[in-house]
């Protein structure tokens, strides 16, 4: 079996990935080449790969189990709970609500107490120009801070809150979307498990630092999620048609640019498996609850972690 090649397409990050058919089941040695150029590399591009959902959902199992999206359950695929739509095409007549998501930077899932490790997208329809999608390294982010702040945000937690999301959605979804989905609280700086490198986790859904006020976060907040996104840690994907490109939301933020004819379609299918229980409630109460709606098992099993 002919062996993966990997091509840089950011300084910062990203790499294209060619020379496997990834809708074939891969022998293990493809697995392990395609983590650890993952691993370095942040985001990897597949580019002219024939996916169908199974084929999707099949190639995504080998870097994890995958998130039903229980978080957000509007967004599913009609026919597979592990595939989010982020597509503006119309499903029986409406535009699905997650058409917009994505258009301030983020890590995928940080207003959930288990955010996502892999993020991965397909792309089958796309417009003619725009909608591409950006990438900004946080290990560079943080390695470029000062000893002192480094220092400081080393100790802090922050919370994020479903609520900063700009995505435009009706009114009882948004609120839908935040009642299962209270604010939690992450470290302000995570060490990667694999690389063992430390990120930056702070971003614009970061509402404050846990011990200090909003008015005293803010700040720091705007400053950190400016000095993140600089141009030079940052790769922006221009999608093709057949492109899958997947990302590691432990040590990046991304952000879907949004600057397309409404009229084209964008039409995606995204899986994402599930990372480690990271955060806490920041009320535990209301986040037990939260759970318990939801009703996934795995997240009925964070109960008791939360009270370790
Ligand atoms: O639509 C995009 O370009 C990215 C959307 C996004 O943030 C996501 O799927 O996690
Ligand atoms: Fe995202």
């Amino acid at each position: 079996m002919a062996q993966i090649q990997i091509k840089p397409v950011g300084y910062s990050l990203g790499a294209q990935i060619t020379g496997v058919d990834i809708s074939k089941p891969l022998t293990e040695q493809q697995i392990l080449d395609i983590k650890d150029a993952w691993t370095r590399h942040q985001v990897l591009v597949f580019p002219d790969q024939d996916l169908n959902p199974e084929s999707l959902l099949a190639f995504s199992r080998n870097f994890g189990e995958l998130d039903n999206f229980s978080s957000q359950p509007f967004n599913r695929h009609p026919d597979y709970d592990e595939i989010f739509m982020l597509s503006n095409k119309p499903i029986n007549g409406k535009v699905p609500p997650g058409s917009t998501g994505g258009q301030n930077w983020h890590t995928d899932l940080s207003y959930t107490i288990r955010p996502a490790k892999a993020t991965l997208v397909y792309c089958i329809e796309k417009p003619s120009v725009g909608g591409d999608t950006m990438f900004a390294n946080m290990y560079d982010a943080y390695e470029t801070l000062s000893p002192v702040l480094q220092q400081f945000l080393d100790g802090l937690e922050a919370v994020h809150d479903v609520n900063l999301i700009t995505a435009k959605r009706p009114p009882e979804i948004v609120a839908e979307f935040a009642r299962l989905n209270p604010p939690v609280i992450h470290p302000a700086i995570r060490t990667h498990p694999e690389s063992e490198r430390k990120a930056l986790y702070v971003n614009p859904r970061t509402r404050r630092f846990v011990g200090m006020t909003e008015a005293e976060s803010a700040t720091l907040i705007k400053y950190l999620s400016e000095h993140a996104v600089s141009p030079r840690f940052v790769y922006r994907h221009r999608w093709s048609v057949r492109d899958l490109v997947m990302w590691d939301n432990r040590c990046l933020t991304h952000l879907a640019v949004g600057d397309f004819d409404r009229s084209e379609i964008r039409h995606m299918l995204r899986t994402s498996t599930m990372g480690d229980y990271y955060g806490r409630y920041e009320d535990e109460a209301t986040g037990a609850e939260a759970i318990k709606t939801k009703g996934n098992k795995d997240l009925a099993k964070a109960l008791s972690l939360l009270h370790d």
